[in-house]
């Protein structure tokens, strides 16, 4: 353990650092800043995590609707196992503690889980970038739902809107920034194996949720029969996973999550263009110019 943790200060010691805006400092690892906490866990993940063909990862970065995700596929993957009704699981857990962060929970502090005893297919979340993540995740038959938000809303969903962490942001000093790297390595894989990745968006998922999460679910090869169709299952997932429906819970008012976090910090609004009430018109035009020119060519539209 101690040859572990020389060797992780001296990689600390020897990449770029800065001083974070939600961390204290972040430091940029294959291309990508961190917390000192996450880094340690995705290297770990990277050594040690081994991916099943039916393993099923969520990605995000951060404030990009992860809960929100994570509710939706926890309920549609388990329906079977748990129908909506009084009991469901989301009703007393925070969908945080029903699918568990690889770098943040399961391989966080140099721990080294043993995933064989879990159930298949296994339900897992990152805000991993895709040049970092585990090599084993690559080479399985793993299945990815990637989501993305509008850069100006996952930056005010931050909730620090003061001028240096803006600066920060635009300049991809952020959780698993810089952001738009994030979102477009994910964008390049979703189009060049679009069987593995499905890549969604906050806003649309808004806009169009029961066309979405019939979408979900045929990538995931778990599609909806004729008779859940008509038995209203669709809009009944949905109604469980809204954000009115998960924020009014006594345990996402009251509840804390299993590593102490509150779980009212997960719900603020849940609405799309709250930007227009934080940022100034400079702000804007900046963020929208930088997206423009990083997205260009792309074809991917926020
Ligand atoms: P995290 O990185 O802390 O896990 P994440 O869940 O990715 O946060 O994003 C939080 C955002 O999702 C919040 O957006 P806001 O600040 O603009 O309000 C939160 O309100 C929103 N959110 C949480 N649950 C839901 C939901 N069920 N439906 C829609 N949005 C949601």
């Amino acid at each position: 353990e101690e040859v572990v943790a020389q060797e992780f200060k001296d990689l600390i010691f020897s990449l770029p650092k800065e001083n974070g805006w939600v961390a204290s400092y972040l430091y940029k690892y294959q291309g990508f800043w961190h917390p000192v906490r996450h880094l340690q866990g995705i290297i770990t993940c990277q050594r040690h995590f081994r991916a099943r063909d039916s393993d099923v990862i969520l990605i995000t970065t951060p404030k990009s609707g992860t809960t929100w995700l994570k509710a939706i596929v926890f309920t549609l993957m388990n329906r079977m196992q748990y129908p909506i009704a009084q009991d469901h699981p989301l009703q007393s857990k925070n969908p945080h503690d029903l699918v568990p962060f690889l770098e943040h929970t399961l391989y966080v502090d140099n721990q080294i889980p043993d995933l064989s005893s879990m159930n298949s297919p296994t339900l897992f979340a990152t805000h991993i970038p895709f040049t970092s993540i585990p090599k084993s995740i690559q080479d399985s038959g793993w299945k990815l739902v990637y989501l993305c938000r509008h850069p100006k809303d996952t930056f005010v969903s931050c909730g620090n809107f003061v001028i240096e962490a803006f600066d920060m942001f635009c300049r991809g000093v952020s959780i698993a920034g810089p952001f738009l790297n994030h979102v477009l390595d994910y964008w390049k894989e979703s189009r060049e194996s679009p069987h593995k990745v499905l890549f969604l968006k906050y806003d649309d998922m808004k806009e169009n949720p029961t066309v979405n999460l019939r979408l979900i679910a045929e990538f995931l090869e778990c599609p909806f029969s004729n008779e859940e169709e008509e038995s209203g299952m669709v809009e009944e997932i949905l109604k469980l996973c809204s954000f009115g429906n998960l924020s009014n819970l006594e345990i996402s008012r009251t509840g804390k999550l299993s590593s102490g976090e509150e779980n009212k910090v997960f719900f603020r609004q849940g609405k799309v263009g709250d930007w227009k009430n934080h940022l100034t018109i400079e702000m804007v035009e900046k963020l929208d110019q930088i997206t423009e020119q990083k997205l260009s060519g792309s074809r991917l539209v926020l």
